[in-house]
Parts: C-alpha cells; sequence; structure tokens
C-alpha cells in the first residue's frame, strides 16, 4: 500500500491512499488562541525562543490578543503553569519554552526530565496539546544555534507544531477528512 506523506509547512499531500480517510493538521492558525509558557532561567536564550515562537503564530494568523504568555522561574516549573494554562485558560494548546544547559546544571538530569515528563503529562490530563519547545544541550552555543542561530529556532517550531495539533484535533473532532476539508 502506498504512503503518504504529507507536509503541514508547504500543504504539499503524497497520493492520497485508497479507500482511507486520511486526518492531517495544516498551518492556518486563523481563530486560534495560543498559550505560551517560558522560563525566566537563561533568559537570553528563552527570550529568544520566545520571540520565535510569536513570530510564528502572528505569522500563521493568530491575533496578538489570543496569544497569553506566561513566565515561570525555570524549566522546573514549566508543566504546573502548563497544565493550569490547558485546562482553565481557554487556549487551544500550550507553547512550552525553556533552555536547560549541562554545562551550568549540575542536577541538569532532573530538571530536563521533570521538564519533559511534566510537559507529556499535559497531553494526557487535559487533552490540550503541549509543545516541547525547551532546549536541553552542553552548551551555551548549542542553545544559542537552536535559539535563532544555524540550526533553527525551536520557539517558532514548538509554535508550528502546537498550530498543527490545534488543526489536527480539531478535524478529528468534527470527524472530518483532509477531503472534507478543501471540499468545503
Ligand atoms: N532551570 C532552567 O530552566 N534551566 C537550567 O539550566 C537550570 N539550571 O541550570 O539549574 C534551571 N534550574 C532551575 C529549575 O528549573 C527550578 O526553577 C529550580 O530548581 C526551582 O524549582
Amino acid at each position: 500500500m502506498p504512503s503518504t506523506r504529507y507536509d503541514a509547512g508547504t500543504g504539499a499531500a503524497g497520493a492520497p491512499i485508497e479507500g482511507a480517510r486520511v486526518h492531517t493538521g495544516n498551518l492556518d492558525a486563523t481563530g486560534m488562541r495560543i498559550g505560551v509558557v517560558v522560563s525566566r532561567f537563561n533568559d537570553i536564550i528563552s527570550t529568544r525562543l520566545l520571540d520565535g515562537a510569536v513570530g510564528a503564530l502572528r505569522q500563521r494568523g493568530v491575533g496578538a490578543g489570543d496569544i497569553d504568555v506566561v513566565w515561570v522561574p525555570g524549566a522546573f516549573e514549566i508543566p504546573i503553569a502548563a497544565r493550569e494554562l490547558a485546562s482553565h485558560g481557554g487556549v487551544e494548546a500550550v507553547v512550552c519554552l525553556g533552555a536547560v544547559i549541562r554545562g551550568d546544571t549540575a542536577h541538569f538530569e532532573y530538571v530536563a526530565g521533570e521538564a519533559a515528563q511534566g510537559i507529556a503529562s499535559v497531553h494526557a490530563a487535559t487533552g490540550v496539546p503541549a509543545t516541547f519547545g525547551v532546549l536541553t544541550v552542553d552548551t551555551v552555543e548549542q542553545a544559542t544555534d537552536r535559539a535563532g542561530g544555524k540550526h533553527g529556532n525551536k520557539g517558532a517550531e514548538a509554535a508550528d507544531t502546537a498550530i498543527e495539533m490545534v488543526s489536527l484535533l480539531r478535524d478529528l473532532r468534527l470527524g472530518r477528512t483532509d477531503e472534507q476539508r478543501t471540499s468545503g
């Protein structure tokens, strides 16, 4: 059976799988309300991730007043704020941003691990997608490279992922396939 590859960035879809009801999200964020939780620790990096995320959200069509930005002290505190925002903040997705840098962090594994597990648990507990834009790297240079440097901006990528997931979940809740969405 041929497989279908879909790129939400370009909207390019492969050949449809005959007879299957195919569902894929896209990056049209018109009418979405999105939360962003960002940690102050290593704020030189996290502010760049935030710039990338907000830039991507705005570029995809999210209104400025439909973006809630929540600051927390460190990556360890991201999950509790993300869960609150997802449960009671009226947002359809939460973008989580921060930087855990091994070079400066004796308890790197604990902080990074708790952030990752805690953010993943937001999905399970609330049904609201929470995306992982937390850098877990060895050096400040590696973080800089991923916060608007030579490896792109992981904040922007996490924002795009949130939009794609909201789009996909909307379609799944409506029981709508790609074909039905494009035909009207
Ligand atoms: N928090 C981070 O977001 N990144 C780090 O690199 C980091 N370091 O280096 O320790 C860090 N620590 C703080 C942690 O997230 C909590 O805020 C703190 O332990 C209080 O709970």
